[in-house]
């Protein structure tokens, strides 16, 4: 019978100590390289593992803990950068600030061609 009390315990303080960590994937609004950059930077936070954007998905996909993260707060970090996702949407403010060929709400793609058309 102490045994089992002490399993028990032993549980219950794992739960309250251990690092829980998640993974969360989803959209992401961009168009080039340097939005990926932009958007990847933004997450290099203490309590992120792991952070990685693909172009051609417009998938985020985050390791975190979750100890430090709710997922609105996840997808929050994506809006501060400029980058809108399903549930949160970047500033006016903040959107205006992005690099023209980044100007995903208007339609932007970035390329080499692109740029000489300017
Ligand atoms: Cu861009």
């Amino acid at each position: 019978m102490k045994y089992l009390i002490s399993f028990a315990l032993l549980g219950i303080a794992c739960t309250a100590f251990g690092q829980k960590k998640a993974e969360l994937t989803f959209n992401v609004n961009g168009v080039c390289g340097m939005c990926e950059s932009r958007i990847e930077k933004a997450y290099d936070l203490p309590g992120i593992l792991n952070a990685d954007w693909d172009l051609e998905t417009k998938q985020l996909t985050v390791a975190y803990k979750t100890k430090f993260f709710s997922v609105e707060a996840l997808h929050a970090i994506a809006a501060n950068a400029g980058h809108d996702t399903d549930i949160a949407k970047a500033s006016e403010e903040t959107y205006a600030g992005l690099h023209g060929c980044c100007k995903y709400r208007d339609g932007a793609e970035c390329g080499a061609e692109d740029e000489h058309k300017h």
